[in-house]
């Protein structure tokens, strides 16, 4: 069995949060997001959860994605429509500066790759083990394991996540093995336990996947926040959510993340890039 997660408190240094991240591929930060947010996401996504029927979201790939989700998980995204306190999360002061260190090195800018409730259900076996990174071909690449990292995931313990319940597992070190095979099958790997506000923050090249919920009635609640580099295309459309002016009262940060704001290269040389011309460019940026 590898070694258990280092687990970190969010108010403590970043170093040995990215010591952590880095020698294994993944950390949890106890207490990244505040009680405030997550008992409001909570709420909000919850409830709406109500009206949605568990195994329909497939990744946009038929039978094939719902044996990758799972039958019996409930997932959906476009979460600033339900509540927004997701504009605050994408906010969150940590896990910028997490995902400042390890995606800005490779790139002006990053946005929302996707942010997904995904609730496990009774019974769900575990997921495949799978790397995120490889949405983007980093298992065709012939320099990997030495590829930059494209992406970053959190994901966040919106109630007790155990591991009967169906905790991420994760499998140390597997950021840096030679030998890639997309989908492993029989990788040891070790729970990411969460309370509620903590997450599991970890890199697209480590395998990982959601734990079996060996429970008879009881739902895995958490969610998973990604980030990707500007250059590549994110899972989720999240700027097709909102309409032309709706952010405008959010954070450069947030307008940035959700694609109604510039790509900023600086302080690297080259223009900018998803533009628009209605507006100035000295405003978009
Ligand atoms: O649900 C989880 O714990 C992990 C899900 C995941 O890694 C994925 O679907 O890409």
């Amino acid at each position: 069995m590898p070694p258990a997660l280092t687990r970190l408190s969010a108010d403590g240094q970043l170093a040995p949060v990215l010591e952590a991240f880095d020698d294994d591929g993944g950390v949890i930060v106890e207490g990244m997001v505040g009680t405030d947010v997550v008992d409001e996401l909570l709420r909000a996504v919850t409830a709406f959860a109500e009206g949605i029927e568990p195994g329909v979201a497939n990744q946009g790939m038929g039978e094939a994605g719902r044996f990758f989700v799972g039958a019996n998980t409930i997932r959906f995204s476009s979460l600033g429509r339900i509540t927004p306190a997701y504009f605050d999360l994408l906010d969150n002061e940590v896990f910028a500066a997490i995902a400042d260190v390890v995606l800005l090195p490779n790139c002006g800018s990053y946005w929302v790759n996707t942010a997904q409730v995904m609730f496990i259900g009774p019974g769900e076996p575990a997921q495949v083990l799978h790397r995120d990174a490889d949405n983007w071909f980093q298992h065709v690449s012939p320099t990997w394991p030495d590829t930059p990292e494209v992406t970053i995931s959190a994901m966040i313990g919106l109630e007790e996540v155990t591991e009967e319940l169906g905790a991420t597992r994760a499998v140390p070190g597997s950021h840096r093995w030679p030998e890639l095979e997309v989908y492993e099958f029989e990788a040891e790997s070790v729970p990411a336990e969460l309370s509620p506000g903590d997450a599991f923050v970890y890199s697209g090249k480590v395998l990982h996947g959601g734990g079996a919920n060996l429970t008879a009635d009881r739902w895995r609640r958490a969610m998973h926040l990604s980030f990707v580099v500007g250059w590549l295309t994110p899972e989720e459309a999240n700027a097709l959510d909102y309409a032309p002016g709706e952010l405008d009262d959010r954070s450069p940060r947030v307008q940035r993340l959700l694609g109604h704001r510039s790509y900023d290269p600086r302080p690297h040389i080259g223009g900018g890039l998803w533009l628009r011309h209605v507006r100035p460019i000295e405003d978009q940026a």
